[in-house]
């Protein structure tokens, strides 16, 4: 059995070095699960945390109002069930002094205070190749060395600079959201100006209007917002986590953001208006943001039509509860999806608008120009106030891990030389050149994306587990390789084209900070998927990790864990879940009547403005198409489009979902035309039919509607079971070659 220990008491204080198997930095919910997990397992670890007590980011943001925005029932620790029982929340969405006695009562409950120094902050950290070490300088006290070096600072705990000229020189109280003072502040019959309107500042804003004498509120960018409707826990929640606790939290670990809801698979163009409008009202009135996220259509995440309408709807509430229509406008968001920035749950957010003691200066018409020792001054105006309110938010997920200057790995490599152009990972857990150096919800996981909480015991216990195989197997290093972390890095992008997130100037992409590298630094793919590929990894032998020892030889199963594109990867995922029989094993019949069968029952592409089915000259004779027409008045580009299924299988409406998006996206007539098959028509039957359908379109352009002989292009479907074979590249060639002849004709 192990034997629990404690750095404290194994801590040597030797030349001013304290040593211990692990150094956690931040006494968060990561630091103290990680303070918890490496306590059971036999190592010894120390805290060091700059505050002076835990709780992290609930620590640091007291403002009036701060509360989490997923309900508390879910934003818990899960890894002790009898925590579920030996706490009660008082609200659906816990308060922060609520979230704070929280863990404090984990960290008492597990004695978890003794192993942490409080009031030390991290200077630097630099790995010895030696002694296979970090040495990391402290603020105060020893410093540490430690075999292995986890960073659970937190995403959001690096506020950012004001970067407002004159910032400095106001001669009043200036706040930082995120730096509340402990001891409150009294706003009453104060001027107050908030600058910023994120989900702090709109938690806050409410609250100061009705204590201050006046409130100007500077927005640059309006948000969405919806009301918490706070209150006594949800009892259906309640209800389900109380009859199987086990499984909701399974559901919850396998979901999309860490909340046990279902994937949404109906898409918004399956719904009727009323429909519609009637699942929003039903997420509107339960106040649940998750669910507003997730839950309305599969499409309104990754497709700007499907969230349009959600945020039309979002922007229909403002409308109606602002009264000054000039005020409306001005919190209206337009220029990013829904979802795309973090919204916000509010209480009174809108509403306190319509007080006759709080104003609203658009940013975007007249910036400020600078602050002095008793106002703001705008372009156009001076805003006299006795307080200032910075609600300017965070230097997000990389900011606290760079603030510990040099993060030195491997032959003086540093982290910010590594990140120079934006975070780089495996995992989001590690980087190569820097072993034993773990970051817990770092960029390249899901982590702001998800219920922090359910990602953060993910993390924990998969880097603890492997700390706890390492030590079984005499390794002391592990870090990953740069084929793995360049292939992370190629699917996070993957992943981040899917989802809209790519089209907002947001904190999740570096775009709020001057100068900071900008790209989707979360990883977009979801909880349970990213679960199921870190497990995966250590199922194919810690796939892209390299792993030493003293006395074993080295291990280094180079590789990237994720290689096809995330869509090719789901649906084969879905096959491979229905455990269908081989294709080629059916025959061409039995194929072809599967393909049909799948095929109905997909979800019908969205609609177009007008679809037609003709017949055109084949090589042989008459064949069928399929015309997708845009909406917009034409005349159009043409694209002639050749179906999937390896030369034996489909017509010219089996990748109708995809002709439908094609032609919208692109605003271009699609024509998906039918060739003739093998294996009844050999090769190079379908060629011919495939020359013969773009002659046919070209000669008939203008009539199909489309701008003319020379505005056409091609395009098609492979094979999606198997690479094209020598016969059919041949066949793309040929119709390639002919096409060529075809457009360039008069
Ligand atoms: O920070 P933010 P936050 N001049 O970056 C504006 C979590 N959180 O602290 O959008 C003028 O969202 C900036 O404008 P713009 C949550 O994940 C959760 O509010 O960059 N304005 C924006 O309006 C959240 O998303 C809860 O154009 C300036 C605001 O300041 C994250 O923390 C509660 C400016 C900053 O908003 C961060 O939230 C609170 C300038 N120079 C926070 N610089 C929960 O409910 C910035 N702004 C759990």
């Amino acid at each position: 059995m192990l034997q629990e220990q404690t750095a404290s008491r194994h801590a040597n204080p030797n030349n001013g070095v304290q040593h211990a198997d692990v150094a956690v930095v931040g006494a968060g919910f990561a630091g103290l699960y990680l303070l918890y997990r490496l306590r059971k397992a036999g190592f010894t670890a120390i805290g060091l945390e700059a505050a002076d007590d835990v709780g992290g980011t609930w620590y640091w943001n007291r403002y009036p109002g701060a509360r989490c925005d997923i309900q508390t029932i879910d934003y818990a620790y899960t890894f002790d069930p009898e925590l579920d029982k030996a706490w009660t929340w008082s609200e659906k969405y816990a308060t922060q002094p609520e979230i704070l006695r929280y863990l404090g009562f984990v960290a008492d409950r597990h004695d978890l205070r003794r192993d942490i120094r409080f009031g030390t902050n991290v200077i630097n950290g630099r790995w010895n190749e030696g002694t296979g070490r970090w040495l990391l300088r402290t603020s105060d006290g020893p410093s540490v060395s430690c075999r292995h070096y986890i960073m659970a600072t937190g995403c959001l705990s690096s506020p950012k600079p004001p970067e407002i000229v004159g910032a400095g020189s106001f001669s009043g109280p200036v706040l930082t959201t995120g730096r509340w003072p402990h001891d409150g502040v009294d706003l009453a019959g104060k001027r107050v100006a908030v600058i910023g309107t994120g989900s702090s500042a709109i938690q806050l804003i409410p609250i100061v209007a009705e204590q201050a004498a006046e409130l100007v509120v500077f927005q640059r960018t309006p948000n969405f917002a919806m009301p918490a409707r706070n209150g006594a826990p949800s009892p259906d929640r309640l209800a389900q986590v109380r009859s199987d606790p086990a499984a909701y939290r399974a559901q919850a670990r396998q979901s999309l953001t860490g909340v046990p809801l279902p994937m949404q698979s109906v898409v918004s163009w399956q719904f009727t208006d009323a429909e519609r409008r009637e699942r929003f009202e039903k997420m509107w009135d339960e106040g649940d943001l998750v669910g507003m996220l997730t839950q309305l259509w599969a499409d309104q995440g990754v497709d700007v039509d499907g969230n349009a309408i959600v945020a039309d709807l979002f922007r229909e509430k403002i409308r109606s509860v602002v009264r000054d229509p000039e005020t409306a406008e001005t919190l209206t968001p337009r220029d990013h999806p829904f979802g795309a920035k973090r919204p916000c749950l509010d209480t009174n957010y809108y509403a306190t608008f319509n007080r006759p003691n709080v104003a609203l200066v658009d940013l975007r018409k007249e910036p400020i120009a600078s602050i002095s020792a008793t106002a703001i001054h705008t372009a156009t105006r001076k805003f006299d106030v006795d307080v200032i309110v910075f609600a300017t938010g965070f230097d997000a997920m990389t900011g606290a891990v760079l603030a510990l200057n040099p993060v030195e790995g491997r032959g003086g490599r540093t982290l910010a030389g590594l990140w120079a152009e934006g975070p780089k990972t495996y995992l989001g857990l590690m980087a190569a050149g820097f072993p034993n150096f773990f970051m817990i919800t770092g960029p390249g996981s899901p982590s702001v994306l998800s219920n922090m909480v359910v990602s953060i015991e993910q993390h924990v216990d998969w880097v603890v587990d492997r700390l706890i195989d390492m030590r079984a197997a005499g390794f002391t290093t592990i870090e990953p390789t740069e084929t793995a972390m360049a292939g992370w890095e190629r699917h996070l992008a993957d992943c981040a084209q899917v989802t809209l997130h790519r089209l907002a100037n947001t904190w999740y992409t570096g775009a709020n900070v001057l100068g900071k590298p900008q790209g989707v630094m979360p990883y977009t793919g979801g909880v349970g998927l990213y679960r199921g590929i870190c497990d995966e990894a250590v199922q194919r032998g810690l796939l892209g990790f390299r792993l030493t020892g003293p006395n074993v030889p080295e291990q280094c199963n180079d590789g990237e864990i994720v290689r096809l594109q995330p869509d090719v990867r789901a649906v084969l995922g879905l096959l491979a879940q229905m455990n269908l029989p081989a294709i080629e094993s059916l025959g061409a019949a039995g194929a072809r009547a599967f393909v049909e069968q799948f095929n109905a029952g997909r979800p019908f592409g969205r609609p177009v403005g007008e679809v037609v089915d003709g017949v055109y000259d084949g090589a042989g004779g008459p064949l069928r198409y399929r015309l997708y027409r845009p909406e917009s008045e034409g005349p159009h580009p043409v694209v002639v489009y050749y179906h999937g299924g390896g030369w034996v299988l489909g017509d010219e409406g089996s990748d109708d979902p995809f002709c439908r998006d094609l032609c919208r996206r692109s605003d271009m007539i699609i024509i998906s035309v039918d060739y003739r098959h093998a294996p009844e028509h050999r090769f190079p039957t379908a060629a011919e039919d495939g020359l013969a359908a773009a002659r046919w379109v070209a000669t008939n352009a203008a009539s199909l509607g489309g701008r003319g002989a020379r505005s056409w292009s091609l395009a098609g479907a492979p094979a999606a079971t198997s690479r094209p074979s020598r016969a059919s590249s041949r066949a793309i060639a040929a119709v390639r070659r002919s096409a060529a002849s075809c457009s360039s004709a008069p």
